[in-house]
């Protein structure tokens, strides 16, 4: 087994030290949850449970928020920004941390780097360190600050989300070979808090892979994307609880135009419940999906250690 796979399969003993209460921060009119990559989709999907446990947020990318705040929010100078970055050392999040504290909003890190310059320049900590192996993809780091960020937004993270991640990581491999056979074109589709997760399974697919790929809210594939689905087609459709049923019949379309379709909570080529109530559902599913970024590379005899152009912290000049 390569480091790659190593980081993802063996994630689960990380979850299970990170679980446990946070103390929720004082309620502010508006949470920015920041970061860049990985981390900007673990804010996306952030932000939608945080409104929809009662704390208005929005997710804005490190830079945007480092440079054009008021593009974003018109009171910027007055929010809580949760800046999120596995190193913590990413230029543009650690700035706009920085920025954001100058001029007087707090902030809160999460990390998986205590000695960080973002640990050294927020108001509050949150960390968990990761898998030890970890390398340039962000595998283990990604679910633990997606766990950590749950907690700060006051959900309770059941331990049973663990064995929920692990049934679908080997439902889903059992089946993958023969999924993604022949296949060269992907896309992964989730509303909601699933959308950043589907974010981040295209991410991951398209780093580890470099297979092009793309992520949207589901009926929105319907407006122009559809167009590209054949019998190269690979739809990973991330079943929501608000409108399954419209998810399945898009699914349904996908199938009929030559696509394959894994459908996490819901019909498709591969199709397993995900078993977690709705706000952990994300958590639970993003093991497989890095894992599947990992079998897509290994059928094309790439190894993912060293992801082309890419480097473990992205930092400016
Ligand atoms: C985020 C990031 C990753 C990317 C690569 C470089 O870094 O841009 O999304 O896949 O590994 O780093 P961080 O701010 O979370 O450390």
């Amino acid at each position: 087994m390569g480091i790659t796979e190593a980081t993802i399969v063996e994630q689960f003993p990380y979850w299970q030290r990170a679980i446990g209460p946070i103390a929720t921060p004082p309620k502010a009119a508006l949470t920015v949850f920041a970061g860049c990559g990985t981390s900007y989709n673990l804010a996306l999907s952030l932000s939608a449970l945080s409104n929809a446990a009662g704390r208005p947020a929005i997710a804005v990318p490190g830079d945007e928020w480092l440079h054009r705040p008021q593009d974003h929010w018109p009171d910027w100078q007055h929010t809580h920004v949760v800046a999120l970055s596995r190193s913590g050392e990413t230029t543009e999040t650690v700035a706009a941390a920085r920025r954001s504290r100058s001029v007087g909003a707090r902030v809160t890190a999460i990390t998986c780097e205590k000695a960080s310059a973002l640990a050294r320049n927020c108001d509050s900590l949150v960390f968990a360190a990761t898998h030890p192996r970890e390398g340039i993809v962000m595998t283990s780091s990604a679910s633990l600050m997606l766990l950590l960020g749950l907690q700060l937004l006051g959900y309770v993270v059941d331990p049973g989300v663990v064995g929920a991640a692990t049934g679908l990581l080997e439902g889903l491999d059992k089946q993958l070979p023969g999924l993604i056979a022949g296949r060269s074109h992907f896309v992964f589709l989730g509303g909601g808090p699933l959308y950043g997760v589907a974010l981040e399974g295209a991410l991951k697919l398209m780093e580890m892979s470099q297979i092009f790929t793309q992520a949207f809210h589901p009926l929105e594939y319907r407006h122009g994307p559809i167009s590209l689905v054949d019998e190269q087609t690979v739809a990973v459709m991330l079943y929501g609880d608000v409108q399954p049923e419209a998810e399945a019949l898009l699914a349904g379309e996908l199938q009929q135009k030559g696509a394959r379709v894994i459908g996490f909570g819901g019909p498709g080529d591969f199709s397993q419940p995900v078993g977690v109530t709705p706000a952990l559902a994300g958590l639970a599913i993003l093991p497989a999906l890095q894992l599947l970024g990992e079998r897509a590379a290994q059928a094309r005899n790439i190894d993912t250690v060293a992801p082309r152009h890419l480097t473990k912290v992205v930092t400016l000049a």
